[in-house]
């Protein structure tokens, strides 16, 4: 296939990766906005390179006129998550959308490959709408922990460098380095609850500052300067170590007043 060609042949799938990253990112907005944990703590996509695309084809002995069928992740889509629990909901999350169908899943965090390599991957087929009517594409999403994340990037550079021949002794060492990754995942899961407690707080407490410091500028705007100031000092000394009850009383405080000058 000539260049031009290529980059016909790769519209719908740059179209899919786009679509997927925006519902995909929408979700975990969803769960912020009900104040409730995301499993999603972000997502990323990509659509394959030709020369990767060329080269995997003829790894696997796939003829060029059969990539559409037989190459899963021209459109990679991958949801990384911050705790290992999080994998399958987010699977789960998949598994009851209308908007794709789910072809096969492949389970590689209870079945490690040998490399070390840990990531759960959902192949999909997906109708994206072009120009010249409606397309059926291949798509995958991965969906991994940071800590799996972080190991796979480092590996897939590693492979890189070393054309897919990584001498054994680092092999060994990126063996250990994926099960030590696993192991703080683990360990990690371990406090998850502590660990969302504290987020849960960073947010409650986020959210009632600003809403205090909206008010604080409908106090400036109403020009109760003077009001205004007197708040924002009191909201300074709260901020690096207030209680949540404190700052809500603040907050109840300054709504008040504001309630007041309104009638006036
Ligand atoms: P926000 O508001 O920061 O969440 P894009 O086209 O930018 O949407 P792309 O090109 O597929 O996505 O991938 P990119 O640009 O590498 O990263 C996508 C999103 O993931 C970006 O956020 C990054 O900030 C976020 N991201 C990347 N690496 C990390 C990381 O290690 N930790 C966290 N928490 N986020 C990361 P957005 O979507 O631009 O917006
Ligand atoms: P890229 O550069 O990531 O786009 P395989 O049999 O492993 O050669 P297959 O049969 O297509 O590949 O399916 P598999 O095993 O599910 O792998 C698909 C993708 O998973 C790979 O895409 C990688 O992104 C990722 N992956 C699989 N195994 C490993 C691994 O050992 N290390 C890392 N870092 N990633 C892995 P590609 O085609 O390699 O390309």
């Amino acid at each position: 296939m000539a260049i031009q060609n290529w980059k016909t042949f790769l519209l719908p799938y740059e179209q899919a990766v786009e679509e997927l990253k925006v519902k995909l990112k929408s979700l975990r907005k969803e769960y912020r906005k009900r104040n409730e944990y995301s499993p999603i703590e972000f997502v990323t996509g990509r659509v394959k390179e030709v020369s990767s695309l060329l080269e995997k084809a003829n790894k696997f002995g796939i003829p060029l006129d059969r990539v559409a069928q037989e190459m899963e992740d021209i459109a990679g889509i991958r949801i990384m998550c911050q705790f290992v629990d999080d994998i399958d909901k987010v699977v789960e999350l998949l598994r009851v959308r209308k908007d794709m169908q789910i072809l096969y899943e492949k389970d590689y965090v209870r079945n490690v490959k040998s490399s070390g390599y840990r990531s759960y991957h959902v192949i999909i087929k997906y109708l994206v709408n072009m120009a010249d009517g409606p397309k059926e594409i291949l798509a995958e999403f991965q969906i991994r922990t940071l800590a799996m994340n972080f190991w796979a990037t480092t590996e897939h550079s590693l492979n890189y460098k070393y054309k897919q021949h990584i001498p054994d002794e680092i092999k060994i060492k990126l063996k250990r380095a994926a099960d030590a990754a696993f192991n703080l995942d683990e360990q990690m899961l371990e406090i998850k609850d502590e660990i969302k407690d504290a987020q849960k707080l960073f947010e409650v407490k986020s959210d009632i500052i600003s809403n205090i410091m909206n008010n604080i500028l409908t106090l400036m705007s109403a020009g109760k300067v003077a009001e205004a100031s007197r708040y924002q000092v009191a909201l300074n000394r709260l901020i690096e170590e207030g209680e949540v009850y404190e700052l809500s009383n603040l907050l109840k405080m300054i709504k008040k007043d504001i309630e007041k000058y309104k009638e006036n």
